[in-house]
This record gives C-alpha cells, structure tokens and sequence, in this order.
C-alpha cells in the first residue's frame, strides 16, 4: 500500500496524485466521460473496511456498452457492483443540495461498475484507494434512461444475478439513504478543488451492495425497478 510507504500522505493528496494519473490517461488519448462516487452505501463500507465516501474519475476507455463481454485475464480481481447512474443535464458545481443536485440530472438508469485494485486483496486505506482512483476500471449503463421526476428515486428495488442465481439484492435507499445525496456530496467535493461536473457527464452514485467478485464464464444481470436490465458477461 502507499500509505505503508509514505505514512504522512493525506487525503488531499491522494487526491491530487489521482489527477495527476488521470492525466497520464488524458495523454494517452482517453477523455474524461464522468465520475463516480464510492463507499456510499453501509455494506460496501463494511465490505472494504473504509467508512468515507469517495470519488473517482471515469474515462472514455472505462466505458462498455450494455451486454458487453470483457475478458477476465485483462483485470487483477474485477469485482461487479449494482449501481444507479445519472446523466447530467446541465453543468454542476458550488454545494447544492440534493433536490437543487437531481434538477441538474436530464436522465437516470441502472449501471454496473467493474472494479479492480492495484492493491493485493483489495486491502487499502482511504487515502490508498483515493490515490488508485477509487478502483475505477469499467461501467456498463442500462439503456433505459428516465427523468428523475418520474422515478421514486430513494427506493428503486435492485437485483444483481449471476448464471442465473440471485446474489445480491438492495435498494437504491442503501446508496446515503438517497442516490441525489451521493451526487450532491461529490458535487460538493469536486468544489473543494474549484471543479464542477459538465453537462452530459455520467456520475455512478456507489454500489447498493457489496460487489461482487467476477470469475470466467459469468454472466451478469442487474434488473434496477422501473429501469430496466443491464448485462455484463465475463470471459
Ligand atoms: C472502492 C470503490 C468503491 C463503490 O461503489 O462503493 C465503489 C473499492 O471498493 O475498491 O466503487
Ligand atoms: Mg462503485
């Protein structure tokens, strides 16, 4: 872990050195398509043993259509989390609140996110995982989009199968007890650093549940009420 290197490291840093690997990315030609908050729910927080919420960043390369295959051998130990996702209607900065947060967001849907670490058995700190980007790797988002105005937002009933079998199940109400929450607590990160989130930018509110780890030969589906199924399979 870096902290086991460098003890005095502090979250801000953390933070920076995250810019300053996303920047690597940029270079080589990835762009920035969103972000994504992390740790919001309580059994990812007791899964990972952190109990903050964080954020990460979302690139071009991240990003994986609906029934994407990926293969298994590209990643260290992918892991698959329900999510839900906002698209952003407007741009977004300063310290809204949530319901001022969801005015900004033109769509919602279901998503999946893949989520791989440097560190051995995902075994981190809060700053180490900020430094990793919040373990960032792929995301896959449903294809159904709907207003938020339509939706009871706070408790969308989600269910994560794989081959079949029930694995996880929750509720949109286990992401800070209403995903617009988690989109107006990074909104209100972001402006720590005088940044903001743009029109048409994807944000991932954090998974429902705890992930899940992925093996060769999975197929995953993720139905999330009213939003429809996204699938991700693993080769
Ligand atoms: C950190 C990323 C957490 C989420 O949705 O909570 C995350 C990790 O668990 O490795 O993406
Ligand atoms: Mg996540």
């Amino acid at each position: 872990m870096l902290t086991a290197e460098i003890p005095e490291l502090t979250l801000d840093e953390a933070y920076t050195i995250q810019r300053a690997s996303m920047a690597r990315r940029f270079e080589r030609g990835e762009s920035l398509v969103g972000m994504k908050m992390g740790l919001t729910s309580r059994a990812k927080m007791e899964q990972m043993g952190v109990h903050e919420p964080i954020y990460g960043h979302l690139t071009s390369a991240m990003t994986l259509p609906d029934g994407a295959t990926i293969a298994h051998g590209d990643y260290c130990h992918p892991r698959v989390e329900p999510e839900i996702a906002f698209i952003m209607g407007e741009d977004l900065s300063g310290t809204p609140t949530p319901q001022e947060a969801l005015r900004a967001v033109s769509g919602v849907c279901g998503a999946l996110e893949i989520i791989d670490s440097r560190y051995k058995d995902f075994k981190f700190t809060l700053i180490d995982v900020v430094a990793d980007n919040a373990s960032s790797t792929g995301y896959v988002l449903g294809t159904k989009l709907k207003h938020p105005a339509t939706l009871e937002l706070g408790n969308l009933g989600m269910v994560m199968s794989v081959n079949g079998q029930v694995v996880e199940t929750g509720s949109s109400a286990a992401i800070l007890e209403h995903p617009a929450r988690s989109l107006a607590a990074l909104v209100k990160m972001l402006n720590a650093r005088g940044e903001g989130l743009k029109k048409g930018q994807v944000v991932l509110a954090g998974g429902a549940t705890k992930a899940v780890a992925l093996k060769p030969g999975d197929q995953v589906t993720l139905e999330v009420e009213g939003l429809g199924r996204v699938e991700l399979g693993v080769a």
